[in-house]
């Protein structure tokens, strides 16, 4: 028995055969972080992003980055709103810093 249940009881409420109301709980929504490929960006800086925004080993770093190269545009990760959020604006920044186009996006996943 719940808490709540033996609070009603010292309260000295009935109990009864009705199902309470099941609160509506909706999962937060997720979200992709994607690159887009250009001609300009250096393969090289790539990698360099998605291992220091997004934490990937060399290997799979570049498995992503040719991902993108060759299919247009690739996922670096799935998170929540205010995550994605700052990784997109970490990459375009840093991009930014270093004159490239790089593009960095976020859709619902
Ligand atoms: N296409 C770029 C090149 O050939 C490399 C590149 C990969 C650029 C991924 C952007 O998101 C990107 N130098």
């Amino acid at each position: 028995m719940s808490d709540h249940r033996k609070e009603d009881h010292d309260r000295g409420s009935y109990d009864l055969a009705v199902e309470e109301a099941r609160p509506k709980i909706k999962q937060p929504p997720l979200y992709r972080v994607v690159l887009i490929n250009d001609d300009y960006t250096p393969m090289e800086f790539v990698v360099e992003i998605l291992e220091s925004v997004f934490g990937m080993e060399r290997t799979r770093a570049t498995q992503v980055m040719l991902e993108v190269h060759t299919k247009g545009k690739g996922v670096c990760g799935v998170f929540n709103f205010e995550i994605a959020e700052t990784r997109v604006a970490q990459v375009m920044s840093i991009a930014k810093q270093h004159q490239h186009p790089l593009l960095c996006t976020m859709e619902e996943s």
